[in-house]
């Protein structure tokens, strides 16, 4: 194994927004794995908050995953869910992940379907540069496009500091 042992331990604040289409909200268990930009990882990390109904449509959950691994710049994560519940199927817009106390924010849109027991892995989309991207052609256009869509979703809580100048 050329990985790097991370002995340290973090705690990390994820914000999940589901997306507000029919049927987007799910009650599956969803999990994710975070990958650093040093072959690094984080356990499987289940996203739940106990005593709350998670990725109900249109909706932005926060989770706060104690004692994982210290990474350095997340890159990439790594996200499945399974089948449990009635209509499981979950449509989710985007994930953040800060460590906790940092301002650092690893931004991963998504805008799509997540089907079950599939691992889908997505880039941090601000490091995702044509040329280092192995994904085909046609994969990094569908990215751009979600980019843009992103873009314009971050650009509402901005709107107030705009109007104060
Ligand atoms: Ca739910």
């Amino acid at each position: 194994m050329a990985e790097t042992t991370v002995n340290k331990k973090t705690d990390y604040i994820v914000h999940v927004r589901t997306g507000d289409r029919k049927r987007a909200g799910t009650d599956a268990n969803i999990r994710i794995i975070f990958h650093d930009n040093r072959g690094n990882k984080t356990d499987k990390i289940r996203l739940h908050n106990v005593f709350k109904n998670d990725f109900e449509c249109g909706h932005i959950d926060e989770f706060v995953i104690q004692k994982q691994a210290e990474l350095e710049t997340i890159e990439k994560i790594e996200l499945w869910r399974d089948n449990f519940g009635f209509g499981s199927r979950w449509y989710c817009d985007y994930i953040i992940i800060k460590k906790k106390g940092s301002d650092t924010e690893y931004s991963f849109p998504i805008y799509r379907w997540v089907k079950a027991d599939v691992h889908h892995f997505f880039r941090l989309h601000d490091t995702m540069l044509p040329q280092q991207d192995p994904m085909a052609e046609q994969r990094w256009k569908e990215m751009q496009k979600k980019r843009k869509k992103y873009e314009v979703a971050q650009k509402v809580p901005d709107g107030p500091a705009q109007v104060k100048l």
